[in-house]
């Protein structure tokens, strides 16, 4: 059954169960809805890196970072094209296009247009992360066919200002209900082992699966700590506030059973993340990752590694999951 009413309280008692119980559950919800030992593959590329005027503590691409990453332009729509028809010949079923930014200008708008229909032309799934939008240039994204748009809550709405300070938890959901008013999927979650407690990831959760609509795509990252964001220093300082990987196999499947239907990827993190920890994450209800050896500004594991991870476990590549998120949509209406 698909619930938006979950009270914080049932996603704390799932949290609790012992993790054979927690697992066995997450894992029949998975099956009822999904199948088994399929996984999405997604592409990332950073379009527009650093000098985003944002101040997210985890983020390297912040101006009040010192993580040494260089700002760039908009890049070029041809070169965007060019890596996108990259990531399908590498078998990439989404290509996920993201810009630090705090928004986008109107004059950037002509060119992401132009790199929406373009990957959308080589028959790929398309989706933006590019910061908060207006109620028009929403529109104009979907007008384009944009399939997908990633917008974050990260965390719990409690913990959200120890995290950002330059906007609010309710600007997050303002932008994520112009997405949807557009006709835009969502694909929404957030980051685990920023330090925070459990009663923060349950509310993390449950912020995600009490929307009007669960997003049809949930990313869970692990922290990518970067030296010289805040979090990344202040993890290398108490190495103890590091998440425990049971502890984020627990998310994943908290996620999984809060929100049946939605593809539950298992995001940043992986290149450190250790392959039975990663399989316990797909036993536990994740079905969807990020391929190739970068992800925006750090290290991915990359297709060859990966290649050999799927072999060891019998994952294979997911087909393109059209009717899936039309059923998604449907059913919680
Ligand atoms: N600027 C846009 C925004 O924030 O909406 C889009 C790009 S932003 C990099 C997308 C997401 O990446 C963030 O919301 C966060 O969840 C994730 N992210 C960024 N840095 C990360 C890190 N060091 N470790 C894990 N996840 C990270
Ligand atoms: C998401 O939730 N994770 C992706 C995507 N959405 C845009 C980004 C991960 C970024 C990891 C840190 C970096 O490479 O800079
Ligand atoms: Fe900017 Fe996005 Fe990084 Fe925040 S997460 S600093 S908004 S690029």
């Amino acid at each position: 059954m698909i619930r938006t009413d979950w009270t914080r309280d049932e996603i704390a008692v799932l949290f609790d169960l012992p993790f054979d119980e927690l697992m066995y559950q997450a894992q029949t919800v998975h099956r009822a809805h999904h199948a088994v030992g399929e996984v999405q593959l997604c592409t990332l590329l950073s379009i527009k890196t650093g000098g985003c005027p944002e101040d997210c503590g985890y983020c390297s691409q912040s101006v009040h970072a010192d993580s040494g990453v260089k700002a760039t332009k908009l890049m070029d729509v041809q070169a965007v094209l060019q890596r996108a028809a990259e990531a399908k010949d590498a078998g990439s079923q989404r290509f996920c296009m993201g810009a630090a930014w705090r928004n986008p200008k109107d004059r950037d708008m002509d060119a992401i247009v132009a790199m929406i229909e373009g990957v959308r032309g080589m028959g790929m799934e398309t989706c933006m992360t590019l910061g908060m939008l207006t109620p028009d240039q929403a529109r104009r994204l979907g007008a384009a066919g944009l399939d997908y748009y990633n917008h974050n809550i990260d965390t719990s709405p409690e913990r959200y200002g120890d995290v950002i300070t330059t906007r609010s938890f309710a600007e997050r959901l303002d932008t994520l209900e112009q997405v949807r008013a557009a006709g835009i999927n969502v694909c929404c979650g957030g980051i685990v082992g920023m330090g925070e407690t459990r009663e923060d990831r349950v509310g993390f959760v449950h912020a995600l699966a009490t929307l009007p609509r669960h997003p049809e795509s949930v990313p869970v990252n692990a922290l990518v700590p970067v030296k010289g964001t805040v979090l990344g220093d202040m993890l290398a300082d108490t190495p103890l506030a590091k998440i425990d990987d049971i502890e984020f196999v627990r998310t994943v499947a908290v996620a999984r059973i809060a929100m049946p239907l939605s593809m539950v990827r298992l995001s940043a993190g992986r290149e450190s993340m250790s392959e039975a920890t990663q399989a316990l994450c797909f036993m536990a209800g994740a079905n969807s990752i990020f391929t190739g050896d970068k992800l925006l500004t750090t290290g991915n594991r990359g297709d060859s590694a990966d290649a050999a991870l799927f072999a060891k476990l019998g994952l294979k590549a997911m087909a393109a999951e059209e009717p899936m998120r039309a059923r998604v949509c449907e059913a919680a209406e």
